[in-house]
């Protein structure tokens, strides 16, 4: 089934016309790997796309003087409504460079401390629902769940703004109008030529006036509101100059908040849908990072973690990078050309040109070893991390338009985690059976879970197999 490489590319060409993308485009992508190869050329109604996942191809591709981010199609149709906000601005944009420097500081380490208190908060919320359903029984949507939690958190730790996601049983409007905008991105991406589509465009130009409404309210009361906040994102936007001179424009402003909003939430939740996920289906995995909480919060009944115990759960840490490699939920980014070149030595990319990059594929080939497909966290040891390339593992992107809100999520993910392993056991209640749904990112489709509190007895472990106990001390 391995087809010649093109003459034009020198990977193989698939053409998809014939069924096109489907609700699941990625993971077709994913599927056609399989079956040609790590680097392939895609072809949808005579649009060309070339997706590479080799090590050294993308290893080729982080060459900053090399190679720029590139907005593909799929990011061309998220400028509709997030224009020149920083996922989606050109790397020429001036906006893009001085929002970057005027952004990056409330994004370093040191600032995670600033919006602990608030993550944590958000986290009890999701707590006494979960709570509820543990004494009821009833089962919890974890993708549902996680999506009202990082957009809460989102909300209150970057504009002060509370969306208030756990009070209805709806979704805030706000979610469900930002996902049919993110739909609408994906599926213009498969139209066929010569269709009508205008329903659909009047109804994502609905949706999108409504972001954009939404995000004025929320500028609108904070300057309103007339304190001086300058700790969080939206603060300063309204207040920091550029150590060059010049502020951030109203237009702009709204842009990185509809752009925050939407890039800090879906990516977040659905890494930590996955991460549980793979929790409720490798009970030994489970144990050790109960044997971590349970270490460090015994047996506390609220434990409230504080900013330092959170980066000491470090291999509660480990099993979100692991989920992160089997479906990092931002699964494809793109690189262009800065001039005309032979990537690989052999195949040639035009200036401009863009090559996307399938962060789930490139998380499974042999630098990932014999079996790519076992969760295993221990792929996340210090030591093993130190023993592979830097490119292996692309969650976050690469190079100077990376993830800019990393520490942000694994911060929240990591310490959410840990509270939820310390205090339920999880049941996989519906052997649920692993469907990953796409709206440009990903989340386990359906997935949900029942729980139990832990007890006492719960947290007693019996020692590590191969340890034994340690000599008397006379
Ligand atoms: C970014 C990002 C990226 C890159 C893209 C490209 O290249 O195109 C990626 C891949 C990512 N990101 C991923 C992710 C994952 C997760 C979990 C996350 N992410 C999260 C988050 C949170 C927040 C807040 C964010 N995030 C944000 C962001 C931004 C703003 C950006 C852009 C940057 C520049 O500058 O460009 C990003 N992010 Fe992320």
């Amino acid at each position: 089934t391995q087809l010649p490489p093109s003459p034009t590319y020198g990977v193989p060409l698939i053409d998809i016309s014939a069924t096109g993308p489907g609700a699941a485009p990625l993971q077709q992508v994913m599927g056609l790997m399989r079956e040609h190869g790590p680097a392939l050329v895609r072809r949808l109604h005579g649009r060309d796309a070339l997706f590479v996942a080799d090590l050294d191809l993308v290893t080729e591709l982080a060459d900053e003087t090399r190679f720029a981010k590139h907005i593909g199609p799929a990011l061309e149709n998220v400028r509709a409504f997030a224009a020149d906000g920083l996922f989606t601005a050109y790397n020429d944009e001036p906006n893009w460079a001085r929002a970057h420097d005027i952004l990056m500081p409330a994004f370093a380490l040191g600032s995670m401390r600033a919006y602990h208190p608030v993550m944590y908060r958000v986290a009890r919320r999701l707590v006494d629902t979960w709570d509820r359903a543990a004494h009821d029984g009833s089962p919890v949507d974890v993708p549902g769940d996680m999506t009202r939690m990082t957009l809460d958190t989102i909300g209150l730790a970057g504009f002060g703004y509370d969306f208030g996601s756990f009070e209805g049983s709806e979704p805030h409007p706000f979610v469900e109008s930002m996902v049919r905008c993110l739909e609408w991105s994906m599926k213009r991406l498969a139209r066929t030529p010569g269709g009508d589509h205008s329903a659909a465009d009047a109804a994502f130009r609905t949706d999108a006036d409504y972001l954009a409404q939404v995000v004025d309210d929320v500028i609108t009361a904070r300057v309103r509101g007339g304190e001086q906040h300058t700790d969080d994102l939206l603060g300063l936007m309204l207040t920091a100059e550029h150590p060059q001179g010049g502020t951030l424009d109203a237009a702009n402003i709204r842009n990185q908040v509809i752009t925050f909003l939407i890039a800090g939430h879906e990516t977040t939740s659905g890494a930590m849908s996955f991460a549980l996920y793979y929790l409720a289906k490798n009970p030994a995995v489970l144990d050790l990072v109960r044997r971590e909480v349970d270490d460090l919060w015994g047996d506390t009944a609220d434990p409230e973690p504080d900013f330092d115990e959170v980066g000491r759960l470090t291999y509660t840490r480990q099993v979100l990078n692991e989920a992160l490699r089997l479906w990092p939920t931002a699964a494809a980014f793109s690189r262009e050309a800065r001039e005309d070149t032979l990537l690989g030595g052999r195949v040639p990319v035009r200036a401009g040109q863009g090559v996307t990059v399938l962060a789930p594929m490139l998380h499974r080939r042999p630098v990932w070893g014999d079996n790519p497909e076992r969760f295993d966290p221990n792929r996340f040891t210090p030591d093993a991390e130190a023993a592979r390339s830097p490119h292996a593992f692309k969650p976050f992107g690469t190079g100077e338009r990376a993830c800019i809100g990393r520490q942000f999520a694994l911060h929240e993910a990591t310490m959410l985690l840990a509270m939820l392993v310390h205090r339920y056991r999880l049941r996989d209640h519906a052997d649920y059976r692993l469907t990953v749904k796409e709206t440009l990112t990903m989340k386990p489709d359906g997935f949900t879970l029942t729980l139990a509190p832990r007890t006492p007895s719960d947290r007693r472990h019996l020692p590590l197999p191969g340890h034994t106990a340690a000599p008397e001390q006379v």
